[in-house]
């Protein structure tokens, strides 16, 4: 049986049979490198275009061993309020102290710590990412299965961009296909969506196709969303306001497609809403967006004892954030390809060794070695760092 317990305000990792690390972690240190990593191509949603991810990595030092995580923020407050700036602030005034107080008995203890800071979820995550890769170090297995993962490789689709033209995407269907990806995401717009969808649909009559708005529409817009469900999209992905529950679920209502939330699932509250008020049928699980692995594991388990789906989504990580996505997504309620593509779907060079390759079949596979089981390319991270910062325990 899953229960949602909250301590001090966060949701604890739900389930009594999952393993849980036990070992004392004591941090010495806590590394903030801001990274700049262009995109092979510009990157456009409903809510703008970008062509290169600053990223915000986060390590965590202690027992001789560095674990890694990354902030996904993005650099604007477009997709969420969070930038890689706020997030730095954070984690320096409040999150770094925290965790460098004392040492760290296990996930809850982190999670309950950073819990009195309202909001904050992807800086929050950062954090959390580091210190599970490094527990899982420790601990000698891999994080996949540290969090109760159980898939040896996990399905993935890819996102598409919206396009200067339709001839654009078309090309960008057929060459991610041919690559094995399971599933086809098309960024919609008003003006940007029917038309290019049956065109797609036209061309590949038996893909997995799905949509997403991030928030573009307004209930206003149903008769027109509704038009979407005769190409028999696999779900349409927050197509209303970012923190909307009560107009999805009077959409829901009118249209056959599932409805998906992304932006609008922030805490597994907020998901337990979700489902009770019927705004959705399927969720995109982030890391980031929610908070870190306790969180995540929390809604993964209250949707996997309910039956909806759930799938890992991306926010355009590096490596280190890729490989955090295939450990989640290896849990056993991920039953949908997520958005985890090859690091060179937007990367000339990924800030890992090996990067993330999709085999023919569109699968990745999970990494099995200690923690995040891959190796952090420190030469390449150093030569694209834009600042540092070093948190360190005072006693
Ligand atoms: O990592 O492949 C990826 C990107 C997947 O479309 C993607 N992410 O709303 O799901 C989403 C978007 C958020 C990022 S937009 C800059
Ligand atoms: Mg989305």
């Amino acid at each position: 049986m899953v229960r949602l317990d909250m301590r001090n305000g966060a949701y604890l990792v739900a389930d009594p049979a999952r393993p849980t690390i036990q070992e004392l972690i004591r941090v010495d240190a806590v590394v903030t490198r801001l990274v700049r990593l262009p995109l092979r191509e510009a990157f456009e949603t409903s809510f703008g275009r970008i062509d290169s991810r600053l990223i915000l990595l986060v390590s965590v030092e202690g027992h001789g061993r560095t674990g890694w995580g990354e902030v996904v923020a993005a650099e604007e407050p477009l997709y969420s309020y969070e930038t890689t700036g706020t997030a730095a602030h954070i984690i320096r005034d409040y999150l770094a102290p925290a965790m460098l107080a004392r040492p760290i008995t296990g996930l809850d203890d982190l999670a309950g710590r950073f819990a009195p800071f309202k909001g904050h979820n992807i800086a929050k995550a950062g954090l959390e990412l580091a210190y599970l890769d490094l527990a899982a170090q420790m601990a000698g297995t891999s994080l996949a299965s540290t969090i109760g993962g159980t898939r040896p490789r996990v399905p993935v689709g890819v996102s598409l961009g919206i396009q200067p033209a339709i001839s654009a995407l078309i090309e960008r269907v057929d060459r991610y296909l041919d690559l094995g990806y399971q599933r086809i995401k098309l960024k919609i717009k008003p003006g940007w969506d029917l038309e290019v969808v049956a065109q797609v649909r036209r061309r590949h009559p038996d893909i997995l196709l799905s949509v997403d708005a991030n928030a573009a529409y307004t209930l206003q817009d149903l008769p027109h969303l509704k038009r979407l469900d005769e190409f028999g999209l696999l779900m349409i992905e927050q197509p209303l306001d970012h923190d909307d529950l009560l107009d999805h679920a009077a959409l829901q209502k009118e249209l056959r497609t599932p409805v998906c939330l992304d932006e609008s699932i922030t805490t597994p509250r907020r998901a337990e809403q979700a489902l009770r008020l019927g705004s959705c049928r399927m969720i995109n699980i982030k890391i980031g967006r929610v908070g870190g692995y306790s969180q995540a594991l929390a809604i993964h388990d209250l949707c996997h004892q309910r039956e909806i789906p759930v799938w890992c989504g991306g926010m355009l990580e590096s490596g280190i954030g890729r490989a955090h996505n295939l450990a989640l997504a290896s849990l056993p309620g991920f039953t949908l390809p997520g958005d985890i593509s090859a690091s060179s779907r937007y990367f000339a060079r990924d800030l890992i060794v090996p990067e993330v390759t999709v085999s023919a079949d569109g699968t990745v596979e999970v990494p099995t070695g200690p923690g995040l089981g891959i190796k952090v390319d420190t030469d390449y991270v150093a030569s694209r760092t834009e600042s540092t910062e070093r948190f360190t325990r005072q006693s």
